[in-house]
């Protein structure tokens, strides 16, 4: 098919009827599911509906320490600032609902689903940039530009507009169909396609589990996250020290969160997964993780998620599930690190150690208490 689609040949060319244009979005969005992701849906390239909100929630101090949300807050209004020519945007989603593996050893640290395979970035720039390239067959011509997360689009809100699925309570998009163990992708085209529902309804009801669960607090009010008490933003994006008040929320998550997506009744059937899982990922042994030199970090994390905190970042948190674990058999690698370490890393091995004999001295306490009464 020509340029038909294109507004700026629109006079030139018959214009396409409703029914070409539909069959055209059909078949994108079978291509789309054809190539491995399993969600699709069509939004119209017009300005963000929530970028009042998300303006607010920025002006609220509640993205932390993500300067670059502020620096391209502008931006985020529309997604022509991202590629001119949009006229429409082909959301997408793919799952990774694996199940976990419960922690063998109390010194095991929990690391997001999301972050059990390699980087999701690199592996879903591939995919949309195969998917254009059928596309491209099929309407020649047609430009696009694929966007995973780093490009500023509020992703959940054209996710929403192309009626994927609603912004639940704990801020995810969630899917009547897959749940919320979905990444989200977009691939901005400059054809002038027709636009699925938006999904407008909400399927929270009255549930608050996800409220309940958080061990932070962090969700504010239903839909509000406040980045600076939240798990996944200390564990993944924090360079800093992680404030006190919230350490011994964080028990044994070294990486990430996913506590309001497990208690999500939605998530009870999701089970699919198409991103690929790398089972050394699942299970990481916070000790061995704290003695890492920087170059085995290098090579075994490098093309992960579980780069991004850096080697130092990375190490921070594995002393706070070290810390987290009670056991006093780690103190003696505690106490080296406390000593061979300066900064951050010297003022965590040490909050560790005191918080491991606090706790043993409780427990024994306790076991007293229960052989005296
Ligand atoms: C910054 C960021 C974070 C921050 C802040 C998260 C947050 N809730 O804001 C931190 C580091 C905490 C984080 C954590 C996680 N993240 Co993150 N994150 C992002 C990023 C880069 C930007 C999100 C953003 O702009 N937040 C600001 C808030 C205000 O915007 P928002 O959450 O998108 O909410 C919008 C809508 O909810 C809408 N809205 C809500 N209610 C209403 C009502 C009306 C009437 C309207 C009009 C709009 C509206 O308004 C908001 C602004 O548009 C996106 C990628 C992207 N480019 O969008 C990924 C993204 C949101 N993250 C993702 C993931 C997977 C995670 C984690 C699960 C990772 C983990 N396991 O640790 C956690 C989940 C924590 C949680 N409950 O959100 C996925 C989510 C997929 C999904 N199904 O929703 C995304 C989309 C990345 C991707 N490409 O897939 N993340
Ligand atoms: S990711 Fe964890 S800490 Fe963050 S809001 Fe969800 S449950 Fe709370
Ligand atoms: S846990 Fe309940 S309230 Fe939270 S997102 Fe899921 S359905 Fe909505």
């Amino acid at each position: 098919m020509p340029d038909v689609f294109r507004e700026r040949t629109e006079k030139e060319f018959r214009i396409p009827t409703e029914d070409e244009l539909k069959t055209l979005s059909s078949q994108f969005k079978r291509e789309a599911l054809q190539a491995g992701f399993e969600l699709a849906g069509i939004a119209e390239a017009t300005a963000a509906d929530g970028f009042d909100r998300f303006s607010e929630w920025l002006d609220a101090g509640h993205a932390a320490g993500m300067s670059y949300l502020h620096k391209h807050r502008e931006a985020r209004q529309h997604p022509r600032n991202i590629f001119p020519e949009v006229r429409s945007i082909l959301m997408l989603g793919i799952c990774y609902a694996n199940i976990p593996t419960p922690p063998s050893r109390p010194t095991i640290g929990r690391v997001a689903r999301y972050a059990q395979g390699p980087d999701y970035h690199d592996f879903l720039w591939d995919k949309l940039n195969t998917l254009l390239a059928k596309l491209q067959r099929i309407l020649p011509g047609l430009q696009g530009r694929g966007v995973v997360d780093t490009a500023p689009l509020l992703e959940r809100d054209f996710a929403r507009r192309a009626g994927l699925g609603w912004f639940g309570k704990n801020t995810m998009l969630i899917s009547k169909k897959r749940g919320s163990y979905l990444l989200l992708a977009a691939l901005l085209l400059d054809a002038k396609l027709p636009s699925d529902v938006p999904h407008l309804q909400s399927h929270c009801g009255t549930c608050t589990a996800c409220l309940d669960a958080c061990p932070t607090d962090a969700l504010l009010s239903p839909g509000t996250l406040d980045a600076r008490k939240c798990i996944s933003y200390h564990t993944i994006e924090s360079r800093d020290t992680i404030p006190l008040n919230l350490r011994e929320s964080i028990g044994d998550w070294l990486f990430g969160c996913d506590i309001c997506q497990e208690v999500c009744p939605w998530n009870r059937k999701s089970d699919s997964f198409s991103l690929p899982h790398n089972p050394d990922l699942e299970v990481l042994d916070a000790q061995e993780l704290v003695g890492l030199t920087q170059e085995e970090f290098r090579r075994r994390f490098r093309l992960t998620p579980l780069s991004r905190p850096k080697w130092e970042g990375l190490r921070r948190n594995a002393l706070i599930v070290l810390g987290n674990t009670a056991d006093n058999k780690v103190l003696p690698l505690l106490t080296q690190i406390f000593s061979e370490e300066s900064g951050m890393l010297k003022e965590t091995a040490e909050w560790a150690i005191k918080e491991i004999n606090t706790r043993t001295c409780n427990a024994r306490g306790a076991s007293n208490k229960e052989t005296s009464e």
